[in-house]
This record gives structure tokens, C-alpha cells and sequence, in this order.
């Protein structure tokens, strides 16, 4: 059912504990870890806790929700000291865009000068 843990989800399993991750923040509906494959000095994931496969889907099932992502997005860039010199708050949304985990996440990018347009 959406919203509910899938058992093939490598996010839901990080939610769960059962897979490991360095953990940053958490709140009662989300949880921030770092990526295991940085592409700049800060780049954390933020994650909702419920399963949506992807930051549309979860827009329009639990608003709330998505605007707690973003809220969190912003902390972890304060928290890591790149909100004043600028970061990225990026949602792979579809393979064609580049996800590769269809678990709803934030990339928060800094720390390092980044390019517009993205590749
Ligand atoms: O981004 C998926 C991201 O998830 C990608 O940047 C690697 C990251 N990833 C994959 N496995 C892990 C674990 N186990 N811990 C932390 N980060 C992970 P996408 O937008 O779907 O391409």
C-alpha cells in the first residue's frame, strides 16, 4: 500500500536499521544521511519515513510531508555550514532524470562551486 514499507526498498531498510547509514538528523517523519558516493564535500539524502517512490508522488499524497523534506534540506545545509556561501536541493524524479532508488530523496549538495545547467 503506498506509504507502507517495501520489503525490496534499500531506503526502507535504512529506515528500519536493518541496513547501516551515517545518520545526521532524524525527525518523526524524516531522516537525513550522507550519500555513500559524494559528488561534493557536503552531500547529504533527506528521506521521508513513509514510502513514495518518488518526490511527486509524494507531493501529492502527504504535502506535509514534502514540505518537512524541505525544511529538513535546509538544516542539514546550515548544520553543515554551506547555506551561506549557496547549495543544491536536487530530486532525481524517473530513470530517464537519473533515480536510481524509487524511495522518495533529497540530494543536499554543497561545500564546492556547482555548475548550472546539471549534466
Ligand atoms: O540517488 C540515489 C543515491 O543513493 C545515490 O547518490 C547513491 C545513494 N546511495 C545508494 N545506496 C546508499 C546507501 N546504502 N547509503 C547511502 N547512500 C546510498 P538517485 O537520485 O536515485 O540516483
Amino acid at each position: 500500500m503506498a506509504g507502507e514499507p517495501q520489503a525490496d526498498c534499500l531506503f526502507c531498510k535504512i529506515v528500519s536499521g536493518e541496513v547501516p547509514a551515517t545518520v545526521v538528523r532524524e525527525t518523526p517523519t524524516t531522516l537525513a544521511f550522507r550519500d555513500i558516493n559524494p559528488q561534493a564535500p557536503t552531500h547529504v539524502l533527506v528521506i521521508p519515513k513513509v514510502h513514495y517512490p518518488d518526490a511527486a508522488t509524494l507531493a501529492g499524497a502527504e504535502p506535509g510531508v514534502a514540505a518537512d523534506l524541505l525544511r529538513e534540506a535546509a538544516e542539514v545545509a546550515a548544520m553543515d555550514k554551506i547555506d551561506a556561501s549557496g547549495f543544491r536541493i536536487v530530486f532525481n524524479t524517473g530513470a530517464g532524470a537519473g533515480q536510481t532508488v524509487f524511495h522518495t530523496h533529497a540530494h543536499v549538495l554543497g561545500g564546492r562551486g556547482l555548475q548550472w545547467p546539471p549534466g
